[in-house]
């Protein structure tokens, strides 16, 4: 049977806190500085709530949450939903272009940021005209000594002070489970990224539908995710699952390198002194390079008793790898920013490495063919290659202030996922590519085409294509086709360092390969496809 549905007047964070009252003495997040109980996260979330009220903002208003994993994290993110005030959380790997876009677009009214990323906000706001933002508070968390009164023109405040002054607030925003509760921006190949507004409810769903009956966690958890809490994946591992079964979590600010999670993992860090986790969550990527590291400490030293892995689809031959070292199984399970985490999925105990497994029960999968209509199965029960379509309750409302993308994604009742897909005859779903032209690099989405417009902003190139290559792994690495101009000079290093600096940093190709000329149309169109199957030929070469 299905979880029921959540009453019509539903608050997120008020049911979190409902939920563990019981345990005030638990602990619920460990983090970087501190381990805080679950009844002091309940305080703070509360006084977090009337800060927010304190400084003006209203329901409904957005406030950017741009901050490292951490407890004030996690405070910041559920105080603005106590509130009823809708926290945009974003990326904290973006440049200050990109953090002015979402300023605007969000209409954000205040920032939580993180201290050693207010001078990129400061940049953000200082590019924006006076009137075309409307940021009107900025509170830093682990502000250090010398913050100052305002950036760019708007107050600071140090979140340690601006939390303490409060009295926490008594009631929740009497929010309704349908309406927006907090957004996240997911990238297309084309364009500004796209604000995906998602609902009270919807968190309750992915808990209730993925973290307590597919993952089987229980209070006795302690978890870790690699992908940080910005991402929906993210979210959902080390917030909303682990705070609705009343486990602890293990954040970590840092990028998620093999030493840093292998620290964790072993509970070789001053707060978790020896605190290991069970549960670890991260992408095929993390994964693949952790085994490839030196320092991969032995079975004996972890205490995993599940991994999960999503982002991009799992390579069969590393999780065979990780499962004959550690002992423990990755469940590889498909989501996306657009339904909040992970519809389909391998269940512990049943894993087949290779497939992403079955629709998980709450959600209903079709894979549709060119005529839009559900392919029928063939007699052993297989289903040809189609496009993957996921109905469930979880999918967000829209995408803010974009009527033409709402409607190609959000179809009804139905989520066009952007992926090819097949089923074999067990009824198991195998991914088979994207249908658009976005990659999925260390399981984070990639435009092919945002990264060509910063090439040729180099003085050196001409022309750049861009395209996804597989590398020994099996895994997607992008890798770009440069075309000097005339006489210019110019090393992979320098394209390189020139993409870090003027994108994400994590866009950059890892692969470039100068050429003469590219593959071009009669009517002078790149060819991407002869470029990908150059590359295939030379992959059995
Ligand atoms: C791809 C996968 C094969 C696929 C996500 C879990 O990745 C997440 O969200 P994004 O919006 O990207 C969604 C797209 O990524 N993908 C994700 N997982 C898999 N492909 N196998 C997988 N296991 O193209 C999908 O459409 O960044 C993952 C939970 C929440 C998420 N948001």
């Amino acid at each position: 049977a299905l979880p029921p549905a959540p009453p019509e007047r539903f608050n997120f964070a008020a049911h979190l806190l409902t939920l563990n009252a019981a345990w005030p003495e638990r602990t619920a997040l460990i983090d970087d500085h501190e381990t805080v109980t679950y009844g002091e996260l309940a305080e703070r979330v509360r006084r977090c709530a009337a800060g927010l009220r304190a400084l003006d903002l209203r329901r409904e208003e957005r406030v950017l949450l741009l901050m490292h994993d951490s407890a004030d994290w996690v405070v910041g993110f559920l105080g603005c939903l106590y509130a009823g005030v809708v926290p945009v959380a974003v990326n904290t790997l973006l440049t200050a272009d990109d953090y002015a876009y979402q300023l605007r677009h969000a209409r954000a009214q205040a920032a939580l940021v993180s201290a050693p990323l207010l001078p990129t906000l400061a940049q953000a706001i200082d590019a924006l005209d006076p009137g075309a933002h409307e940021v009107r508070h900025i509170v830093v968390s682990q502000p250090g000594t010398a913050l100052p009164a305002d950036v760019a023109g708007v107050p600071c405040h140090p979140w340690p002070a601006w939390l303490a002054r409060q009295a926490p607030d008594g009631a929740p925003t009497d929010t309704a489970a349908d309406e927006p509760a907090f957004w996240l921006y997911s990238s297309g190949s084309t364009g500004r990224p796209k604000g995906t507004v998602h609902t009270h409810a919807n968190l309750y769903w992915t808990a209730e539908l993925y973290g307590r009956p597919v993952l089987g966690l229980t209070a006795d958890d302690r978890v870790f995710s690699a992908a940080k809490l910005f991402f929906a994946y993210g979210l959902g591992n080390a917030l909303t699952f682990p705070l609705s079964v009343g486990a602890s979590v293990v954040l970590m600010a840092e990028r998620p390198t093999p030493p840093a999670v292998f620290a964790r993992l072993t509970g070789r860090t001053p707060t978790l002194a020896g605190q290991r986790p069970t549960v670890f969550y991260g992408a095929p990527t993390g994964y693949g390079g952790m085994l490839a590291h030196p320092d991969l400490p032995p079975r004996e030293q972890v205490a995993l008793r599940l991994c999960s892995s999503a982002g991009e689809a799992l390579p069969r031959d590393i999780g065979e790898r990780w499962t004959a070292h550690f002992g423990a199984e990755i469940i590889d399970g498909i989501g996306s920013t657009e339904m909040l985490h992970i519809y389909c999925s391998n269940r512990p105990g049943d894993v087949v490495y290779g497939t992403s497994g079955t629709p998980v029960p709450g959600y209903e999968l079709e894979i549709r063919g060119e005529d839009g209509r559900p392919l029928p199965a063939n007699p052993d029960g297989s289903i040809d290659i189609g496009d993957l379509y996921v109905r469930g309750p979880s999918a967000a409302l829209m995408y803010w202030n974009n009527r033409d993308k709402s409607r190609e994604t959000f179809q009804g009742a139905w989520t066009r996922t952007g992926d090819k897909y097949t089923r074999d005859a067990s009824g198991r779903y195998i991914y088979a590519g994207r249908n658009d032209d976005m990659l999925k690099v260390s399981g984070i989405y990639v435009s092919p085409f945002e990264v060509e417009a910063t090439l040729v902003r180099h003085p050196a190139v001409l022309e750049a294509a861009v395209i996804g290559v597989t590398d020994a792994e099996g895994l997607t690495k992008t890798k770009a086709y440069v075309v000097l101009r005339p006489g210019a000079q110019a090393t992979v290093e320098d394209i390189q360092a020139h993409c870090k600096a003027h994108l994400a940093p994590y866009k950059y190709p890892r692969y470039v390969e100068f050429v003469p000329e590219l593959p071009k149309t009669a009517t002078g169109k790149i060819q991407r496809f002869r470029l990908r199957e150059r590359e295939a030929m030379g992959a059995k070469g």
